[in-house]
C-alpha cells in the first residue's frame, strides 16, 4: 500500500456553532476556532473538520447552503476563514470543510431561479416532477419525515427533497450541475483547505424513473432508503468528481457512507478508490429500527466489539476506515456504548483506547476529549433539532405516551452532541458571554476542560497520552500500518486485539464490565504503554483486569 500523508493523522470534528463564541451573540464562530488552535495542537490533533460554515438559512444547521462561496455572517467573514487556514498551517494543522452537495438550500439562487421557471434551465438543476391527480409524484418519505416531494406553489409540479423541504436535492444527472459543483470544490482547494468530509453522498444517485415502493409505515409512505438500495452507478459520479477535483490536490476526503458492502469497499477506499476514507458507522447503525428511534435496540459491549472487529476485517488489505464513537448526528459515545450506570472516567478512558488504536484514522468529536455525556434533557421544548422533533411525533403516532416518546428521543437526539463545549465552570460553561443558542448541559459544573487540564488523571489528560502514544515514533508504524488480530473473543465483555508489525506486537485489552476478569496471556508482556489505572493486577502471564480497566501492552 502506498503511503499517504493522512494515514498517520488524528482528526477532530468541530461543530462551529457550539464550539466557542467570541462576540457574545451566543453562537460559536471562526474567531473562536482560531482562538482554540493552540489547544487542539496541545491535544495532538492534525486534521480539523469544520461542520458547515457557509451562508445558510439554518433549516438544518448549515447543512442547507444558500451560497457555497460565502461564509455565514453568524460565523464571521471570509477574512476570518483565510486567517484560520493560515494560522492552522503555521501549526501544521489541516482544515477540512464539509461538502454538502446532495442538496442545497431552497434559498440558493439556483433554486430560486428554478421556482420562477420550473421547466427552464434551472429547473433541470433539481428533480422536478408532475404530481399524480393532485398528489405527490411518488410515495417516498424524507429522512426527516413526511413526503420527500414538496409542491411548487399552486402548480402541479413537485420538487424532491430527501431531507428537509428547505433542502432540495441537486440533479446529479445534469452535467452542468456536476461541473458547477466541481468548480466550487476546486475553488476551495485553491484556497488552501486540505480536503473535505463529504455529506450524505450516497444519496446523490436516484433510482430513475421515480416510482412507488411498498409503504412501510401507516403514513402510506416508504423510506427513501428503499430507492437508494435500487440505484446503480453512484461510483461513476464519485470517480468523476475525484478526478476533476481532489486527486489533483492530493486532498484528504472522508465520505459519509452507510451500510456499504464488503465488495464495494475497494471502490470507496482502495488504492484507486473515490475517497481517502469513509466513516465506520457499523456501531451507529447496529440495532437501528426502521420504525423509528423509539424502537432502536441498545448496543451491548459484545455487539460493540463485533461491529468494530467486523469492520476491521472488512477493510483489511483494502484501505483506511475513519473510526469514531460519536459525531454531530449521534448521541455521545460514552452514553451509548457504556451500559447505563457504568459511565465512570475509567470506562470513558477504556472506550477511548479501544476504538482509537484500531486500524484506521481516528476522529474525535468536540467535547469527547473531556468525556462529555448525553444531556439530561427534561422537556421536549429543549430540543432544537428537526429530526428529534420528527422522531418524537413518530413515537407518539405509534402509541407511545408523551413520557415514553420523550425518553426515546432523549437517548438518540442529535442535540446531545450539539450543546456547547464545556470550557470551564463559569456561566454558560465559558462558551459565550451572551445567551447560548442551545442550552448548556447542566453537568458542565463537573465536566469541563479547565478542571481536567489541571488534573493528570482526567479523561482529557488521558486522551493526550493516548494520542501521543499513537503518534510516538517507536510505535507509530505498528498503529498505522500494523496488522489487526482479534484476541480473547471467547471472553464475554472483554474487547481485545493485537496490532503487529515490524517485530512489534502490541495488545490492546479492555474489561467492558464492572466485575474483575482474568486473562491468561501466551507469554509475559514486556511493557505497559498505556493504562487507565495506576497499578496492574496479576503476574507473569496472568492478567487480573479490574472493572473497566484497559491496558496497552507491548510484548
Ligand atoms: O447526515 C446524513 C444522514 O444520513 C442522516 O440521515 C443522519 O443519519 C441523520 O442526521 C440522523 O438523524 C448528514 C449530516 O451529517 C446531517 O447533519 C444532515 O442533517 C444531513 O446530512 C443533511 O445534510
Ligand atoms: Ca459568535
Amino acid at each position: 500500500m502506498n503511503k499517504q500523508w493522512w494515514h498517520d493523522k488524528v482528526a477532530y470534528q468541530i461543530y462551529p456553532k457550539s464550539f466557542c463564541d467570541t462576540n457574545g451573540d451566543g453562537i460559536g464562530d471562526l474567531r473562536g476556532v482560531i482562538s482554540k488552535l493552540d489547544y487542539l495542537k496541545e491535544l495532538g490533533i492534525d486534521i480539523i473538520w469544520l461542520s458547515p460554515i457557509y451562508q445558510s438559512p439554518f433549516a438544518d444547521q448549515g447543512y442547507d447552503i444558500s451560497d457555497y462561496y460565502k461564509i455565514d455572517p453568524r460565523f464571521g467573514t471570509m477574512e476570518d476563514l483565510t486567517e484560520l487556514i493560515a494560522e492552522a498551517k503555521k501549526r501544521n494543522l489541516s482544515i477540512l470543510l464539509d461538502l454538502v452537495v446532495n442538496h442545497c438550500s431552497d434559498e440558493h439562487e439556483w433554486f430560486q431561479k428554478a421556482l420562477k421557471d420550473p421547466e427552464g434551465e434551472y429547473g433541470k438543476y433539481f428533480y422536478i416532477r408532475k404530481g399524480r391527480d393532485g398528489k405527490e409524484p411518488t410515495n417516498i418519505r424524507s429522512y426527516f419525515g413526511g413526503s420527500a416531494w414538496e409542491r411548487i406553489g399552486d402548480t402541479n409540479l413537485y420538487y424532491l427533497h430527501l431531507f428537509h423541504k428547505k433542502q432540495p436535492d441537486l440533479n446529479w444527472e445534469n452535467p452542468v450541475v456536476r461541473g458547477a459543483i466541481y468548480d466550487m470544490i476546486n475553488w476551495w482547494l485553491e484556497k488552501g483547505i486540505a480536503g473535505f468530509r463529504i455529506d450524505a453522498i450516497m444519496n446523490i444517485k436516484k433510482a430513475l424513473p421515480f416510482h412507488d415502493y411498498a409503504p412501510d409505515r401507516d403514513d402510506g409512505l416508504a423510506d427513501c432508503r428503499l430507492m437508494l438500495k435500487e440505484n446503480e452507478g453512484v461510483m461513476d459520479f464519485l470517480k468523476e468528481m475525484r478526478d476533476a477535483t481532489f486527486k489533483k490536490y492530493n486532498a484528504f476526503t472522508v465520505g459519509e457512507v452507510f451500510n456499504e458492502k464488503k465488495e464495494e469497499l475497494n471502490d470507496f477506499i482502495g488504492e484507486d478508490g473515490c475517497f481517502s476514507s469513509i466513516f465506520d458507522f457499523s456501531q451507529t447503525v447496529f440495532g437501528a429500527s426502521e420504525k423509528g428511534w423509539y424502537d432502536n435496540q441498545p448496543v451491548t459491549p459484545d455487539d460493540y466489539r463485533k461491529c468494530c472487529f467486523d469492520s476491521q476485517k472488512r477493510a483489511e488489505g483494502i484501505g483506511f476506515l475513519s473510526n469514531i464513537i460519536e459525531n454531530h448526528d449521534e448521541p455521545r459515545g460514552v452514553s451509548r456504548y457504556i451500559p447505563e450506570g457504568e459511565c465512570s472516567d475509567a470506562a470513558k478512558k477504556m472506550l477511548a483506547t479501544l476504538y482509537f488504536l484500531l486500524k484506521g484514522i481516528p476522529f474525535l468529536y468536540q467535547g469527547q476529549e473531556i468525556g462529555m455525556e448525553n444531556v439530561p434533557f427534561d422537556s421536549i421544548d429543549q430540543f432544537d433539532d428537526v429530526s428529534t422533533l420528527e422522531e418524537y411525533r413518530v413515537a407518539r403516532r405509534n402509541g407511545l405516551s408523551q413520557e415514553q416518546a420523550f425518553e426515546a428521543v432523549k437517548r438518540y437526539s442529535r442535540d446531545n452532541a450539539r450543546v456547547p463545549f464545556q470550557w470551564d465552570d463559569s456561566e454558560n460553561a465559558g462558551f459565550t458571554k451572551g445567551t447560548p443558542w442551545l442550552m448548556v448541559s447542566p453537568d458542565y459544573q463537573t465536566i469541563h476542560l479547565q478542571r481536567q487540564s489541571a488534573d493528570p488523571d482526567s479523561v482529557f489528560s488521558y486522551y493526550k497520552k493516548l494520542i501521543a502514544l499513537r503518534k510516538a515514533e517507536e510505535y507509530k508504524d505498528t498503529f498505522v500500518y500494523g496488522q489487526f488480530t482479534p484476541a480473547f473473543e471467547e471472553k464475554e465483555r472483554v474487547m481485545a486485539y493485537y496490532r503487529t508489525g515490524n517485530n512489534q506486537r502490541i495488545l490492546v485489552i479492555g474489561n467492558f464490565k464492572m466485575a474483575e476478569q482474568e486473562i491468561e496471556l501466551d507469554k509475559p508482556y514486556k511493557n505497559i504503554l498505556l493504562h487507565n489505572y495506576h497499578t496492574a493486577g496479576g503476574n507473569g502471564t496472568r492478567l487480573l483486569l479490574k472493572g473497566y480497566e484497559v491496558l496497552v501492552l507491548e510484548f
